[in-house]
């Protein structure tokens, strides 16, 4: 065991079954043409976060421990789109439709893979997930529980909505999760924030929220 400086209080690591997952670090979120702006977002606040994000990821493969990526995308005949996704967007721009990188948000389509300076290395799971969620009709759960994992460190895109929606996901399900807060980005700073005060009020109801520099001393790394 390892404490984690963290709020509200510290995090208690175990790092023989912490691992780490990375969520929706997608070209289609980060980059311009994609589904982020499709949305009418400035993309370029994501960008931002790629460094602390790489180092995090690296921390974790130093310490030889699981590195989890999601990217959220659907099949081609866009089967598995909860409905009230396809509806929403600029017409034209929606999920399915061409955009600067293809087909937006589909699986083996350019703009759903994951940027580049964050690629998963060969052995690291990628689960594709149709919701924001990533427990939502995908084997995450079932990779976790193979892997003996019950602690959760998370980063990736955007905060308030596919990383809060699996945090909270995974909460439920009994995992211990830790935010890195430099490692994730919203594409409206005062959503991040508001997201990180309500995972850590009332005693961590969520989780907890800690720099990835603390989340790395904590591992060893
Ligand atoms: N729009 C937005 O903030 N996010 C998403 O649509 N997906 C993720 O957060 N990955």
């Amino acid at each position: 065991m390892a404490e984690i400086p963290a709020a509200p209080f510290p995090f208690p690591l175990d790092r023989g079954t912490v691992g780490l997952i990375v969520i929706d670090m997608q070209r289609d979120f980060l980059e311009h043409g994609g589904f982020g702006e499709s949305l009418g977002n400035d993309v370029t606040r994501l960008q931002a976060i790629v460094p602390a994000t790489a180092r995090l990821i690296q921390g974790f493969r130093a310490a030889g421990r699981p590195v989890i990526h999601t990217r959220e995308c659907h099949r081609p005949d866009l089967s598995d789109c909860p409905p009230a996704k396809l509806a929403r967007g600029r017409p034209g721009l929606r999920i399915g439709d061409e955009g600067a990188m293809r087909r937006i948000l589909v699986k083996g389509e350019p703009g759903a893979e994951i940027v580049p300076e964050l690629f998963p290395e060969p052995g690291e799971t990628v689960i594709d997930k149709p919701g924001k969620g990533a427990f939502y009709a995908t084997g995450l759960g079932d990779v976790l529980s193979a892997g003996g994992i019950t602690q959760l460190v998370f980063a990736g895109v955007t905060t308030e909505v596919c990383v809060q929606t699996t945090m909270r996901e995974a909460n439920d399900r009994g995992f211990e999760c830790l935010l890195a807060e430099d490692a994730t980005e919203s594409y409206f700073p005062e959503f991040k924030r508001a997201a990180i005060e309500m995972i850590t009020a009332q005693g961590a109801i969520v989780g907890w929220v800690a720099p990835v520099d603390a989340v790395l001393a904590g591992l060893g790394a």
